[in-house]
């Protein structure tokens, strides 16, 4: 590796490992992990292949994680370290593609590690957007969306020379082929992330923050990721790129098929179709419409695509469901509505259930229905998501179909979020267990056999205060915000909304500046830290976003309340940045209205770095809890049954909450308070104010004072440190069952059959 990239560094900039800038050194290190993937063993192309079809894939940075996959970081450490340079640092100099919004999009990208790390031969496909979801600016307290310019000269793609003509009715369009390969975890080979993006594409189309055209489909369709759809262009330009990727998708899985010697009739012996949500969804009756255009008979083609595809869902909450208007879908892609409206005729026949319908009687196209009624397969993302998919969401589905439902909890992969990310305790893993977990996860179980060895409870403790101080000098390095190690860091880092309640976090952060107000100090100061982003267009979820950064002011500048509390609100949450939150989180918050969160995979990623989970009844916390036990988790809040019983009864009423008991009244008003509205903005502060009191459609107030109390014994707990190590040694020891590796066996298991 030396060798090379003293080379490389010679020929391209006349420098050496001496002399060389990061950025130039980063190139090296880029070229030559490209070059070593390139010319690994290929995949045995026999059988069936997995095409994972997503919108998104948050793949975060590469290069240490293609080195420690590749077993060469700590080769390339030790060469850096010899010429005077630090790998971790060169490291941060790597732009991160922001193709995803949130847990969706890495889901995928776990996913592809742990394809890869399986040696199973499977794709991901998805689009390439020039300016990702948005960079996060935070300023006069309020989040700004800036384009995130991420794609450089020198990158992980790799431009092919396939290009597929892609048609809007009569308008075309090229879609251009670009690739980047995945390792696995010392694997022979790689898996291979395939992006499209539009030929013609238009940079210049942006202009001030991320507006852009956007009736101008043929230049900017791979600009950004989802498109403010708050308005009609905007919601008709998320069709045209589902469409463009499809469309192109299609056509490369056609035309693989054949070049493996297939005929189109063996389409499901020689692919499998997972489409990711509904985004991809209209590859169903794309592919349908290309069989027949080859000679198939509509029939056949139904009957071949629909042995090809299976479907995930990551969501009940209704207003994420995606339904078109078909008359949008006739202005976008008028080539698919006939096979659409054949689609639907056909499952109006077979389904006595009106809610089944593909189109509606308003004329909406359902695109879960489409993937339902013709895929064979359907699978939630943990247990209770599934259940509630098969007894609520989807149960006149489950009733047509009881075969086609499957459960896949979620998984992380563990080189990332363990080995990468927190090398000090991978090493003390290995020291008391060995390798052997790096392959197998379940072995990390072995380390209860030590859950009352001191020596082993006092490191856990010792590298959690480490990587909490490396997380407060990055945190200075950056925002100049001090926080101090010995506080207790508790955290809730995903995307904004109102059913993962940050807002309910931030009502016990007023809960405790009113203690400390009245002189109940905290036995110890914490840290709240929050990270998240909000959509453009959701106002609510920006004005949650102002509350917490006028808290964090307020707090900061009151001398009698930030010794003992802190509020931090991250700038730009993302994939690098959970890297080095996570390791340091204490408490993980996870405090979702139970049957929303379907999933979590945040929750797995801080059990596994040794943080104890405070959280509801929902999605994979119900799997925690059956894993941990009791002992090891702070559960609180009503349970799912008692929310959706809610729900159907109209039995919940803010206004009436927020009048009949004078705490929640007090803290709920102190959103409007002059302290807060003296650092912010009124028309925010009240909108949020008149939402919580009047509708609080995800009931915060309902778990509000549980969850305070819950989370002062937690805190009180923490005072015991053994016992807290005993906690956190539980939580790693458990959280082998999270690994993707096992999730991405099960999917093949039981859906694949690779
Ligand atoms: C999307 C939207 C878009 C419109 C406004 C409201 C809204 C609310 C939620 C969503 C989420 C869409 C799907 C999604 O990202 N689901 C996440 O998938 C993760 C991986 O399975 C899972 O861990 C998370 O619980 C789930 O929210």
């Amino acid at each position: 590796m030396e060798e090379y990239l003293q080379f490389f560094l010679n020929e391209h900039f006349s420098k050496n490992l001496d002399s060389c800038t990061s950025e130039q050194l980063y190139e090296a290190l880029l070229c030559f992990v490209k070059d070593r993937t390139q010319s690994m063993k290929p995949r045995k192309e026999k059988g069936r292949k997995l095409y994972y079809i997503s919108a998104e894939f948050l793949i975060g940075r590469l290069l240490g994680n293609n080195l420690l996959n590749l077993g060469l970081y700590e080769e390339a450490q030790k060469i850096l370290e010899k010429h005077g340079k630090n790998l971790s640092q060169l490291e941060e100099t790597e732009p991160e593609p922001s193709l995803g919004n949130g847990g969706l999009g890495r889901l995928a990208a776990c996913f592809l590690d742990s394809i890869a790390t399986l040696g199973l031969y499977g794709d991901g496909i998805g689009l390439n957007y020039h300016f990702g979801l948005f960079r996060q600016y935070l300023s006069n307290n309020k989040q700004e969306e800036h384009p995130d310019k991420w794609i450089q000269p020198q990158s992980w793609l790799k431009k092919t020379e396939t290009v597929f003509p892609v048609y809007f009715g009569t308008t075309e369009v090229q879609a251009r082929l670009y690739e980047l390969n995945v390792t696995g975890y010392h694997s022979e080979s790689c898996a291979k992330l395939r992006l499209f993006d539009l030929e013609q594409v238009e940079e210049k189309l942006v202009k001030q923050g991320i507006n852009f055209d956007k009736t101008d489909i043929e230049h900017n369709l791979t600009l950004f990721l989802y498109p403010d759809d708050s308005d009609e262009e905007g919601r008709l330009l998320r069709i045209y790129q589902q469409y463009f990727l499809v469309s192109a998708a299609a056509q490369l899985m056609i035309q693989e098929t054949k070049n493996r010697g297939y005929s189109l009739e063996e389409l499901s012996k020689a692919a499998v179709i997972q489409i990711n949500d509904t985004h991809p969804t209209m590859i169903i009756p794309e592919l349908i419409r290309l069989l027949t255009e080859e000679g198939i008979n509509l029939d056949r083609a139904v009957r071949i695509v629909s042995e090809t595809c299976a479907y995930t869902n990551h969501t009940i909450l209704a207003e994420a469901l995606e339904k078109w208007p078909l008359s949008y879908l006739e202005q976008v892609v008028p080539q698919l509505v006939p096979i659409i409206e054949h689609l639907d005729k056909r499952a109006k026949v077979i389904s006595p259930y009106q809610k089944t319908d593909i189109i509606d009687l308003n004329h909406q196209v359902h695109m879960a229905h489409i993937d339902i009624h013709y895929g064979f397969s359907v699978n939630g993302v943990a247990k209770l998501h599934t259940d509630i998919l098969k007894s609520s969401e989807l149960s006149e589905f489950y009733q047509l179909y009881p075969k086609k439902f499957h459960n896949e909890t979620n998984g992380i992969t563990f080189r990332r979020w363990l080995m990468l990310c927190n090398p000090k305790l991978s090493e003390l893993i290995t020291a008391y267990i060995g390798e052997g977990w790096k392959q197998d996860a379940q072995q990390l179980e072995k380390l209860t056999n030590w859950i009352d060895d001191d020596c082993l409870l006092s490191a856990l403790q010792k590298i959690k205060q480490e990587n909490k101080i490396k997380l407060a000098r990055e945190l200075e390095k950056k925002s100049g915000i001090c926080i101090s190690a010995d506080s207790i860091y508790d955290i809730q880092i995903k995307r904004l909304h109102e059913y993962k309640r940050q807002q309910m976090n931030a009502l016990y952060a007023i809960w405790k500046y009113f203690e400390i107000k009245k002189g109940n100090l905290p036995l110890r100061p914490i840290t709240m830290i929050f990270g998240a982003k909000a959509a453009p267009a959701y106002t609510i979820a920006k004005d949650i976003i102002h509350l917490i950064l006028c808290l964090q002011e307020l707090f900061a500048n009151d001398p009698q309340v930030s010794p003992y509390l802190k509020i931090v609100m991250v700038e730009n949450y993302n994939v690098s940045y959970a890297e080095k939150l996570i390791p340091a989180c204490d408490i993980s918050e996870q405090i979702s209205l139970a049957s929303k969160e379907a999933s979590g995979t945040g929750n797995m990623k801080m059990m596994l770095n040794g943080a104890v989970t405070l959280g509801t009844m929902d999605g994979a916390n119900v799997e925690i809890y059956d894993l941990v036990g009791d002992e090891n988790i702070y559960i609180f809040g009503k349970s799912s049954k008692e929310v959706m019983n809610l729900y159907e009864t109209k039995g919940y009423h803010a206004g009436k909450m927020y009048a009949a008991d004078k705490e929640i009244g007090r803290l709920v008003d102190f959103i409007i308070s002059k302290e807060v509205i003296n650092l912010g903005n009124p028309i925010s502060l009240f909108r949020l104010y008149k939402e919580l009191i009047s509708k609080d459609w995800f009931m915060t107030l309902l778990d509000l004072k549980e969850y305070i109390a819950v989370k002062e014994k937690m805190l009180c707990d923490y005072e015991n440190r053994r016992a807290w190590s005993q906690k956190m040694l539980s939580n790693i020891a458990k959280a082998g069952y999270f690994s993707a590796d096992r999730t991405i066996e099960r999917y093949n298991r039981e859906i694949w059959k690779i």
